[in-house]
This record gives structure tokens, sequence and C-alpha cells, in this order.
């Protein structure tokens, strides 16, 4: 039991953090934006840096007491920019996520109306990138590439002649649903060329950067962002680098731009985490992330399951279930997590449904990896998840869309009842049992 006051004071609240300790523990954590943070990030995260205003950066703040959020915050800028040798770059440690980190970059870099290149959300971009509904889409001009149709792959030559053809003020790369490497050189030689400054957003895949397994965005980029809770396995924040030339906008951006206080405990987070990824340990776990990505894609097609562009060199993958039936992925998120295996519904490359029914999954490796899981358990899990798949492939996403809500909510109910998801859940019973989760006793 990890939250004694809780449970003592307000057990109303103290009873949904219980059962969700349960579902981190008792299933199989496959969405590749999430992982488990270490005890000592824990810790960051719930210290008295929470009770601290600190408006401003170290050493020019608009709050007393600063003093010791002051080293925190340098202690974590001085990690950063170490972890990456980022030479010659500036960190900004203070955004609360991803969202605003890219937000803050275009605040202080772009007018509105300016033309960004990015790839759209649909084709594995992000809502920041330029969705139409986001703030981006809305005060920008985006203009979006596209994935090579048979390769599924970034297209550098088609990126760099929509490039010449628009001259964007900035081109954006790093995405949410791509399950390969990305030459980030290519992308800066392409925005140079265009006159454009160039981004990119490794969100994704900053841990396995960091850890060695993907090429690195320095010290080329002008302007790197990212979340720090995804293979990173800090806390629910984020950074940006930006080259000193840029750092003074970005900076006035953030605050006062777009923030106010910043979050200390937050900030103090990711200097644990960032300590923690600097070790050679993690350098293994970042390889072992990626084999065993490998490995489950390898599992997954020896099924018979195609997966987009043809498989992972990352820490993720791309499930399209287009083959059996569009919309499927809605159908399969629910009975996975029937089954005590969390996953994604995503779009796939050419998507024949719709976003919110789409007929894609998304799964990925980063916080099985954290539990010590390997090669041996990914091939046994990509068994399952075919089993799952091969049990609900004749599921039909109805053709009236006022029809949808109903029929997802009915195939929920028959869930409990399924004799596959009962024997896939026995089975991952028996896996999470094997392995525990970091700070969760
Ligand atoms: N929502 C995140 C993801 O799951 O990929 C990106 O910010």
């Amino acid at each position: 039991m990890n939250y004694p006051n809780l449970q003592a004071n307000d057990p109303e609240l103290y009873q949904w953090l219980d059962a969700e300790q349960k579902r981190q523990k008792d299933g199989l954590e496959m969405i590749p934006s999430e992982n488990y943070v270490s005890p000592a990030v824990l810790e960051a995260m719930g210290s008295i840096l929470t009770n601290k205003y600190a408006e401003g950066y170290p050493g020019k703040r608009y709050y007393g007491g600063c003093v010791n959020v002051d080293e925190v915050e340098n202690l974590c800028k001085r990690r950063a920019l170490e972890l990456f040798g980022a030479e010659g770059y500036r960190v900004n440690v203070q955004p609360l996520s991803g969202s605003p980190a890219n937000l803050a970059v275009y605040f202080a870099l772009l007018n509105f109306g300016d033309t960004v290149m990015s790839l759209p959300l649909p084709l594995g971009g992000h809502l920041t990138h330029g969705l139409p509904v986001n703030l981006s889409g809305k005060a920008y001009k985006f203009v979006f590439y596209a994935l090579d149709p048979k390769t599924e792959l970034l297209d550098y030559d088609a990126i760099a002649s929509l490039a010449r053809e628009h001259k964007p003020k900035l081109i954006l790369s790093g995405y949410t649903a791509y399950s390969h490497i990305i030459d980030f050189k290519k992308m800066h030689d392409i925005a140079k060329e265009a006159g454009a400054i160039s981004m990119a957003d490794t969100s994704h895949i900053t841990g396995l950067i960091a850890g060695g397994q993907h090429p690195s965005p320095f010290p080329f980029t002008d302007v790197v962002t990212t979340t720090t809770h995804k293979t990173l396995r800090g806390p629910r924040a984020a950074m940006i680098f930006s080259k000193e030339e840029y750092g003074d906008a970005i900076d006035k951006a953030v605050f006062p731009g777009m923030q106010g206080g910043p979050h200390e405990h937050a900030i103090a987070g990711i200097a644990a985490a960032l300590k923690e990824a600097a070790t050679p340990a993690f350098k293994e776990y970042a390889a072992q992330i990626v084999k065993n990505s490998q490995a489950l894609a390898t599992s997954l097609q020896a099924e018979g399951l195609r997966l987009v562009a043809g498989g992972s060199e990352n820490h993720l993958l791309l499930l399209d279930l287009t083959p059996f039936r569009p919309g499927l992925g809605v159908f399969l998120e629910k009975a996975l997590d029937a089954a005590h295996i969390t996953a994604n519904k995503n779009t796939v490359p050419n998507e024949s449904s719709s976003p919110f029914y789409p007929s894609g999954v998304r799964l990925g490796t980063p916080a099985l990896t954290t539990r010590g899981m390997k090669e041996a358990e990914m091939t046994h899990i990509g068994t399952l998840i075919a089993k799952i798949v091969k049990e609900f492939s004749a599921t039909e996403l109805p053709e009236e869309k006022s029809a949808r809500p109903q029929a997802v909510k009915d195939f929920v109910e028959t869930l409990a009842g399924n004799s596959v998801v009962k024997e896939v859940r026995a089975e991952v019973a028996g896996i999470t049992a094997r392995f525990p989760v970091p700070g969760i006793a």
C-alpha cells in the first residue's frame, strides 16, 4: 500500500488510486508512449517542491524563497545538456508537457499565419503538428508531407521538393506512430536548403536517443522538443532545446508568454530521470526496448498479422487490421483491455475508416522492458495478441455512424464471458506475476 494518508483520510479518492495501482501491476502496459517511472522520480514528483511558486528563471524570479528551486532547475538543465552532448544549445525545462512545449516554439519563432511543414496526425504526426482543430492548425498554415505509399516510410526526396515549393518558415520532424529510424540530419538539411528552421519533436524516442539506440538530432537541429515521460522514463513534463540564437525568444514564449509558475516538483523529477538515463543500465534498457519491439514484430508477423512499414526499428509497432475489417482497431483495443493488455487504437496510413473508429492498434515495449521482460516474453505476448485478433477479426463496424457507439458498447458487454479473453487474461496474469513494477509494492 503506497498511499497511507489517503487511505486513512480520503478513502473515496484512495480507492481509485489503489485500483489503478492494481491495473498497472496486473496488466501488460503496451501503449508506446507510457512507462513506469522509478521510485526516485516518484519521490521527486510527490515532494514538497510542489509547494513553491517560482515564476521566472533561476536568478531572475518574481518570488522570494527560490534559492533551492533555482539549484534544482539549474541542475536539471545541466544534466539535460550533458546527456545529449548538446553543446551550443540552451534548454528550457519549464514546459508543463509536450503540447505547450511545441506551441511555445511556434509562438517564439513564427508569426501567426506563417507556413510550417509536418506529417499530419493520421499518418503519425501529433495534434500540435497542425491538426486543424488544434491551436497549431488554427494559428499557422500547415503544409503536410506524406509517407511513401508503398514503403510507408518517410520519403525525403518528396519532403525536399515540397519544401522547395512552399518555402516554409519551419519544418517539423518527430512522430507518434512511426516505427522506423528518422534521419534527422536529412530533415535538417532539407530545412536549411529551403531557408527554414529545423525542429524535431523527439518525444517518443528521446530515451532511445539517450541510450544510443536512435541517431541524435544534436548538434545540428535548430530546435528539439521532447516530453520526458515516454522512453526517457521521467515525469509527465517536457523540455525545449534550442540553438543559443533562439534561446531568448523561446524562454520568453514559455514564461511569460504562455505559462506562469513552473512545476518545480516535475523539474526535480526530470532531473532524477536524467541522472538515471546517463547510466550504463539505461543504455542496456534502451537496447532491450528495441530488441523487444523486434521480437514482438516477428511474433505478430509469424501469426500472419500485418505491421505498417513491415516491422519496427524503435520502440513501437503499428498493427494494421484493415485486411480483416476496416475500423477493427476500436474493437481490438477493447478486447485487449478485457484481456489486461493495454494498447491504443490508431489510424493507419491510407486509413479507410475514421480517426475515432480506426483500423489500427499501436503497440510498444518501453513499459514492459522496464519490468524486465525480454524477447521470450515478447514472443509469447505476440501469440496472445494474435489470439485476440483472430477471435474478433470478423467484428463489423456499422456503416451507419449513429449506430457505432452502441455497437461498441454491445461488443464490450460480450467480452467478460468470452473464453478466449479469459484464457489470454490468465496467461497475462502468469507473465505479470513474474515481473514486478518499480515503485509499486
Ligand atoms: N499522446 C502522445 C502519444 O500517445 O503518442 C503523444 O503526445
